[in-house]
């Protein structure tokens, strides 16, 4: 395993960052999480403008173009020769002093592990998982606007300590009105009488690319489809759930909260989704 470092190749042992840099100290940095399929980073561009624009939002300098750092992350994936794995592009303020101030911070850091992926069991596809609604709600825009992929995922963890301790793998967070936002490292979907819905990024949720690619594709498959203001109400009542993101790819809900999601099987639209994802994007099975 080869990690680039600020230009440099490292291995696993030696790839290391100061104990200066503010990514550790505050939190204070962006990062994306990328599905190489068949050698190749699967929405590579979209991740890359979501990058810059989090690092925009945080008034960070990338010390790379978009388009070198493009090639970088490819040039990291051919040195691993990696065929299916996962891409962690991370960037931090870089290295400064112990006060806050990220003028003290001359340069950003930029690191790409290339990784092996691992997998969800089968049965999450095929059964379903159940979920809870977290009682930690989502970060409000006011603050930290969900968009920005951060360094600091605290809110998704303690929601995810909550999924843990009710024996599930996601929890559901709302956002301070009580909307429906996103799960803490998915975006979630519902289908009512045939219409595939999923909160608005104004609810403050990350817009997820695996989303994103989800509303592509129920709309190239004439389902309709809509980004809106969801209530748990909306997900106990759904006739089919289903989260998504780069890791997941596609899952489907079949519990909420202890409510059964339609009959408390996988979805038809969901099903159908799920198929149109692995013809068009490689099937995770592929090797
Ligand atoms: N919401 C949040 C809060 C996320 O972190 C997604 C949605 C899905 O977005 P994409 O672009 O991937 O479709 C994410 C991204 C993990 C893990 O180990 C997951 C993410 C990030 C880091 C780690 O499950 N998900």
């Amino acid at each position: 395993m080869k990690i680039y470092i600020d230009g440099e190749y490292f291995d696993k042992d030696n790839a290391c960052i100061s104990v200066f840099d503010h990514g550790l100290l505050y939190g204070d940095g962006v990062f994306e999480g990328i599905r190489i399929y068949s050698g190749r980073a699967f929405k590579l561009k979209e991740h890359i403008k979501r990058l810059f624009m989090s690092a925009k939002a945080i008034r960070l300098d990338i010390p790379l173009t978009e388009k070198v750092m493009e090639e970088t992350v490819t040039e990291s994936i051919r040195i691993n020769g990696t065929e299916n794995g996962y891409i962690r592009l991370v960037v931090t303020r870089g290295k400064g002093d112990l006060g806050v101030d990220p003028a003290k911070c001359p340069k950003a850091s930029v690191i790409i592990i290339v990784a092996d992926i691992e997998l969800y069991p089968e049965e999450y596809y095929t059964k379903g998982i159940k979920i809870i609604t977290a009682s930690t709600r989502r970060l409000h825009p006011d603050g930290i606007d969900p968009r920005i992929k951060s360094l600091n995922y605290l809110n998704n963890i303690l929601a995810k300590i909550e999924a843990a301790q009710a024996g599930c793998m996601e929890a559901v967070m709302l956002n301070k009105e009580g909307y429906v936002t996103e799960c803490t490292g998915d975006n979630i979907f519902i289908i009512y009488n045939n219409v595939l819905l999923t909160p608005a990024p104004a609810c403050g949720i990350l817009n997820g690319i695996t989303r994103q690619t989800v509303i592509e594709l129920a709309e190239s498959t004439g389902v309709e489809t809509a980004s809106t203001f969801l209530t748990q109400y909306d997900l106990y009542t759904a006739d089919e759930c289903f989260l998504t993101g780069t890791g997941a790819e596609i899952i489907p809900v079949i519990m909420i909260d202890g409510r059964v999601v339609g009959n408390g099987e996988p979805g038809r639209v969901t099903g159908k989704l799920m198929n149109e994802f692995r013809a068009t994007y490689m099937p995770r099975n592929f090797s």
